[in-house]
């Protein structure tokens, strides 16, 4: 039977289960990477569960988030991370090295692997053909130490590229022009499998950019074929071994199929406060721009920074605008500081940042009060910049350059000729900024005074009771339930610190709330929980006392942290009861054990409307299992207990 490229590696990685759409299965994990924010719980976690060494093939730590160190407290968090790494035989990347996904693209990446990573961009390392998944922190602490990981065999959808890309129109534009299409539920369910002519026409950076905002359409993941260019990258990175072509049969089957033609693809943007509302650069250009960033995970590879460089070479940045840039690499600094282009970058009048994520997540560049800021970032969540007044516009490398020099939101065709980028040969690579793992590790792990324990859930009571404390609409990211700046990211190892500023953007004091009615419930409408795989969204309202969220639809990663956690994540049968409810409404649920373990409807008495309606649970047994006992942690600690070493 012909086979598509995402069954081809589910095959040959399964593990158990049968390979039917919506089954449950669990795959073996060649690669597992962590960054530094998501990172210190997944050690926390993997101390917890008292192991040797990782069992993958190759396991990476990298720092790269937070990497301002305005006091003490993301230093504790590198070197707990840099002494956990060494004692479990983890390569530990330095920061100041890069972002995870520029650099795992660069060095590790294998096409036919499976990646999992503690963050949601993982899907970038799809580019060169790797099955690449993001998860929360526990999912991949587990993949490190049993080597595996569970999931529903998703649905595949293929996306055929026609044509090719007009000049100006880059990768950047395709994955906008596909939210647009799509929009950030799109991807929901679903691998999306790239396929066609067009594909020939792309770069495997440019395939990376596609596959990175893959996330941003809620997809499990995205995966281009591997084929001559993807060669070519891997020869230019010195590890033309890695390499292995890969493409779907003829006549593959797929659950849904797009065919989009790359000719018609003109330079988008996303507008405030959403990757999915995007609109023709045409249709909106002339807006005045006060800062620019170009960099992040998406598009902060050596043809992105050098397409930028040649632009702005012997030009000036506008007087209005702050132009700002974090390349992905150290060894991507090193090669435009070799032929020049840094120089050209910065008589320009642009900022050079380090190697990190930086601005995206909000470690610092956050614009002034009421700022247009173009980024060439995946998300323009509100307040993500730490300006909540700013308004984020996301393009592509290209359009950032020319409306640097405009100081107006500009389309880059009106500049001339657009830039011819050749990479060299040789690819610079050093590993100067990371820390092999040796045999001789003592396995000592530091933990600084900013390291807290994690909370742990409590086994599930047969009724579970509690108000609701707080109702929200469509859509919720996790940087609303868990907002993420410069000021709060060096509390992701403290947890109580951190649930004082829970759900921040959508209302004040939540955690007062929460103490008040002593924990209880929380509301959502569809797609609750996209964006981040931040476990903090589900660790930190577990500490606050809440035990279930009740929305119209989940996203994919925050569901399973919510599970991992031990709150149970439930879902209306009928979708219009969601207008049912009010907050501080007294939820009760009886006989919640047996209708989970029965798989039954579970009926919500809500006592102050005095109305019964009916939820749902959608997980696998295991899944029930885990919420039964109070969180994965609790599960893994009964299943190792009984003897089962396979959790
Ligand atoms: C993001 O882009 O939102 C992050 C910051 O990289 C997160 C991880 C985190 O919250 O630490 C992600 O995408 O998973
Ligand atoms: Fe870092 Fe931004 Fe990429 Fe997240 S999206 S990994 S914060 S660069």
């Amino acid at each position: 039977m012909s086979k598509n490229l995402v069954g081809k590696i589910l095959e040959k990685n399964l593990l158990s289960g049968d390979l039917v759409e919506g089954s449950d299965i669990s795959i073996k994990v060649n690669q597992t990477l962590t960054q530094d924010s998501t990172g210190t719980m997944v050690y926390l976690q993997l101390e917890a569960m008292d192991i040797n060494k990782v069992k993958t093939d190759l396991s990476v730590a990298y720092i790269d988030h937070n990497t301002l160190q305005a006091g003490f407290e993301n230093a504790d968090d590198h070197e707990f991370i840099k002494t956990a790494a060494a004692k479990y035989g983890i390569v530990y990347s330095k920061p100041g090295n890069g972002i995870c996904h520029q650099l795992h693209l660069e060095r590790f990446s294998k096409p036919g692997n499976v990646l999992l990573g503690s963050d949601s961009h993982t899907p970038t390392c799809g580019g060169i053909g790797m099955l690449a998944i993001g998860a929360g922190g526990l999912d991949v602490a587990v993949a490190m130490a049993n080597g595996h990981y569970f999931l529903k065999v998703p649905k595949v959808m293929n996306i055929e590229l026609v044509g090719n890309i007009n000049p100006w129109v880059s990768a950047k534009d395709v994955i906008l022009y596909i939210l647009k299409e799509l929009s950030v539920k799109g991807g929901v369910g679903y691998v999306i499998e790239y396929s066609g002519e067009g594909v020939k026409n792309l770069s495997v950076t440019d395939r990376a950019t596609i596959t990175n905002m893959g996330a941003e359409l809620g997809a499990t993941t995205s995966i281009f074929p591997s084929d001559e260019l993807t060669k070519e990258f891997l020869i230019k990175q010195g590890r033309e071994k890695d390499y292995s072509p890969l493409k779907a049969d003829e006549n593959a089957s797929y659950d849904k199929k797009l065919v989009i033609n790359l000719d018609n693809i003109e330079p988008m943007v996303a507008l405030p406060h959403s990757p999915d509302n995007v609109a023709l650069i045409d249709d909106v250009s002339g807006i005045k721009v006060d800062q620019i960033a170009i960099g992040s995970c998406t598009n902060s590879s050596y043809t992105d920074l050098m397409k930028v460089a040649k632009i702005l070479k012997n030009k000036k940045v506008h007087p209005d605008v702050s132009l700002v840039i974090s390349p992905g690499s150290s060894s991507i600094i090193k090669m435009l500081t070799d032929n020049g282009a840094l120089g050209d970058l910065i008589d320009a009048g642009a900022r050079i940042l380090e190697a990190s994520c930086g601005p995206c997540i909000g470690m610092g560049q956050a614009p002034k009060s009421n700022a247009i800021s173009l980024r060439t970032f995946n998300r323009n969540f509100l307040g993500r910049c730490g300006t909540k007044s700013a308004s984020v516009y996301i393009v592509s490398p290209e359009t950032a350059a020319v409306s640097a020099l405009n100081g107006v939101l500009t389309n880059p065709k009106e500049f001339g000729e657009s830039p011819i980028i050749d990479v060299p040969e040789k690819f610079h690579i050093s590993n100067n900024y990371f820390i092999y793992p040796t045999e001789d590790n003592k396995g000592e792990v530091v933990m600084g005074p900013n390291i807290k324990p994690f909370p742990i859930g409590k086994p599930l009571k047969a009724d579970l009771k509690g108000a609701l404390l707080l109702k929200t609409g469509d859509n919720i990211t996790t940087d609303d339930i868990m907002p993420s700046n410069a000021a709060l990211l060096p509390y992701r190892s403290n947890i109580p610190e951190l649930s004082k500023h829970c759900f921040g953007t959508v209302v004040k004091d939540f955690y007062i709330t929460a103490e008040k009615y002593d924990g209880g419930l929380v509301l959502g409408g569809e797609n609750y929980g996209q964006g981040s795989s931040r476990e903090h969204a589900a660790l930190v309202p577990l500490y606050l006392g809440v035990k279930a969220v009740i929305a119209k639809s989940f996203a994919r990663i925050h569901k399973a942290n919510l599970i991992n956690s031990g709150i149970l994540p439930l879902t209306f049968t009928n979708k219009d009861d969601y207008d049912k409810f009010d907050e501080l409404d007294n939820l009760v649920i009886q006989d919640l054990i047996q209708s989970l373990k029965k798989g039954k409807d579970i009926q919500l008495y809500n006592s102050t409307k005095d109305i019964t309606i009916p939820l749902e649970f959608s997980g696998s047994d295991r899944d029930v299992e885990i919420i039964l006992v109070g969180g994965y942690l609790n599960y893994s600690k009964n299943s190792i207990a009984k003897g089962d070493k396979n959790v």
